[in-house]
């Protein structure tokens, strides 16, 4: 049975997505690149990094070196911590809030497994992070979703098997983490529509039900 419950940040409990959308979108145009939702979704739950050498598909500009590469991922970075710096609690509506409040009355221990190394920071603002008993994020990993890293680092740090753990996720990179970590699929969102995943919701309120 399930004891400990992993949520995904960006798209399962703040709508971070359309911010890196909106920072994405202005480094592509800069580029002289397409970009589009199609590319973007792509993008979810997949490293900055890894984010940039998919956009960079559709690039057919002079061959960019590793500097300059940097360089793109910290501006779309600046961009995205813009949006990010007006944040507040009300980014989390209060019927998600309320279903980390009933799991944890239950019993669930719950962690964080995002990509994200902004996470933390994200938390903060939101005030979520004393929902959380674990938080395992983008700065504690080196290969980003489809590989279970993060998550299976999030179970260590429940001190419970993978077997039970359940994760609640957007990507269908993320779907894919979770299962290659022996863990139980959710999907929500983008992922919803993933055959892959053990279940779907198309809320989280969904939840409680089971
Ligand atoms: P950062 P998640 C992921 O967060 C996002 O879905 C993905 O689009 C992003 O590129 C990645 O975090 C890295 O984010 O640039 O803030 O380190 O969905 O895993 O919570
Ligand atoms: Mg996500």
């Amino acid at each position: 049975d399930i004891r400990g419950i992993i949520f995904d940040l960006d798209g399962v409990l703040v709508n971070t997505d359309r911010y890196h959308y909106q920072a994405w979108k202005q480094i592509a145009d800069k580029l002289g690149v397409y970009f589009d939702e199609t590319v973007n979704n792509r993008l979810r739950g997949v490293s900055r990094m890894d984010s940039l050498e998919i956009i960079l598909e559709n690039y057919t500009g002079k061959k960019l070196n590793p500097e300059q590469k940097a360089r793109m991922a910290e501006g779309k970075n600046r961009l995205y911590r813009g949006f990010l710096e007006n944040m507040t609690p009300a980014a989390v509506s209060a019927e998600n809030r309320r279903v980390l409040e009933v799991l944890r009355e239950k019993g669930y221990r719950l962690a964080l497994g995002s990509s994200s190394k902004n996470a933390g920071f994200i938390l903060n603002k939101v005030e979520l992070m004393r929902y959380f008993d674990a938080v395992s994020d983008g700065n504690h990993i080196s290969r980003s979703k489809p590989d279970p890293e993060v998550f299976l680092k999030a179970a260590e740090y429940l001190k419970l098997p993978a077997r039970q753990c359940a994760v609640v996720e957007d990507a269908c990179a993320g779907i894919d983490a979770a299962l290659a970590g022996g863990m139980t699929a959710v999907g929500i969102g983008d992922a919803a529509g993933y055959e892959k995943a053990d279940y779907t919701l198309e809320c989280l309120e969904e939840l409680l039900q089971v």
